[in-house]
């Protein structure tokens, strides 16, 4: 019984009002402008960014919205009504005040973006802002990256700090934020997200080699072959989500140093995309390891974490790969020939992404893994789960007109488990973050 929630993205228009009218009720006179910047799904290539991978993260509709004025004075005002159904919060502050570790909470990912602008050797004054989101809180899909992301390209227009319309120009807002992220928030994040905000199309995934922040925009044909993407938002409480991300993180540098490699993505290369070589470099791991003096369970649990970061990475390249066939209209599929069966080809591949996440890199949990299998069980063509783990959200490749069905089931699944209700959203491939006034 009853029907699934989904959360809709706001009208640009309808989410740009409400900014200037919380600006209004909060900061006497008016906003110099609004912006917008999306949250995103990864489509696939999970806990790669760090490592030095390729991630193909899309933009979602759903996005947080800024009214914003310049200030001289350095001093940040911000109210932010991101946290429904509570009374907005307010935060003020001083930029000198403002540095590793501080301001803590939400406000670190606005003060923390001035800050590492400043940093970075732009003239930064100050802002009143005033902040409203559709991105759900804490669903894994970069509610935090999507609010930095508005505030420095507020910023950067407002201060004429470059080409805001340039990607170069925002790959430099994005390692401010990143830096935003990793100093001030004190989250050791990789740089996806926020490549993500700024940085992706309409209609495409991005293609980022996080190893040299190069970008590709890679087609997502799905609407027009009657296909969709269904993001599953399990509201699963994240469970020592920081330190579980942190571990894993600190896994992979240990494995990559362990094999005489910068990052694992080196290891990847080493293992030449063969399963022969993928076996060869985790023997080379498993030896080295031991030498090291790493007990046999750890010696296990790296090679496990390496062997997701080289069947991840391959996995990234076969979905590029069946994506620009199917666009190309040039697609010979394991399902068939044609885009169609391309695409549908992608299903198993995300499966397969999940069942890696689950048993090699054990970022999964119960609830991920329920919504998954349900989605699969009706009808999808593959399902993972999104973003860091241990709770958050999943995101299932459907027949187009089957995703109130698949949701239903996958509600059902979740409540019979015990698990909390699910939400969803329509995961259309949408622009990066932009001037709204
Ligand atoms: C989080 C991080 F913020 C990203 O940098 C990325 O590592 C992701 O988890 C896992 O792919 O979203």
């Amino acid at each position: 019984q009853g029907a699934p929630t989904w959360l809709e993205a706001a009208p640009a228009s309808a989410a740009a009002d409400a900014a200037v009218a919380l600006f209004a009720g909060h900061w006497e006179g008016q906003a110099d402008g609004v912006w917008s910047a999306p949250g995103r799904v990864n489509l696939i290539g999970e806990h790669l960014d760090y490592n030095g991978g390729p991630v193909l993260p899309l933009a979602l509709p759903h996005s947080t919205v800024a009214a914003v004025r310049a200030r001289q004075d350095g001093v940040v005002r911000v109210v932010s009504a991101a946290d429904l159904g509570g009374e907005p919060s307010v935060w003020q502050g001083h930029l000198s005040d403002v540095g590793p570790g501080a301001p803590e909470g939400w406000a670190a990912y606005v003060a923390g973006v001035l800050w590492a602008l400043a940093q970075a050797g732009h003239a930064v004054g100050g802002v009143d802002a005033a902040v409203v989101s559709t991105v759900p809180l804490g669903a894994g899909l970069s509610s935090s990256a999507a609010l930095e992301c508005v505030v420095a390209l507020a910023v950067a227009d407002l201060g004429s700090l470059g080409e805001t319309s340039a990607d170069a120009f925002r790959a430099e807002l994005a390692a401010a934020c990143v830096r935003a992220e990793n100093e001030v928030a004190r989250a050791s994040t990789g740089g996806m997200d926020q490549a993500a905000s700024l940085r992706c199309t309409a209609e495409h995934a991005l293609r980022l080699d996080s190893a040299t922040g190069a970008v590709t925009q890679v087609p997502l044909p799905l609407a027009e072959h009657g296909r969709a993407l269904l993001v599953m938002d399990t509201r699963a409480p994240h469970r020592h989500a920081d330190g579980e991300y942190g571990s894993r993180r600190a896994a992979s540098e240990r494995a990559a140093e362990l094999l005489g490699h910068g990052l694992l993505a080196e290891a990847v290369t080493e293992a030449g995309g063969t399963a022969e070589g993928a076996e060869a470099v985790l023997d080379r791991l498993r030896t080295a390891a031991a030498e090291a003096g790493e007990g046999a369970d750890r010696v296990e649990e790296l090679v496990r974490r390496t062997r997701h970061v080289i069947s991840e990475t391959a996995r990234v390249h076969q979905v590029v790969s069946l994506l620009t066939s199917a666009a190309q209209g040039s697609c010979v599929g394991v399902s068939g020939v044609g885009a169609v069966a391309c695409i549908d080809d992608v299903g198993p591949v995300l499966s397969a992404s999940h069942a890696s996440m689950r048993d090699d890199y054990e970022i999964s949990c119960p609830e991920l893994d329920v919504v998954c299998s349900a989605a699969e069980a009706a009808g999808a063509l593959g399902a993972r789960m999104t973003g860091g783990g241990f709770g958050g959200s999943a995101v299932a490749l459907v027949r187009a007109g089957t995703e109130e069905a698949v949701a239903s089931a996958v509600r059902a699944a979740a409540l019979e488990a015990g698990h909390p209700e699910p939400a969803f959203l329509r995961a259309l491939a949408s622009p990066g973050a932009s001037r709204l006034r």
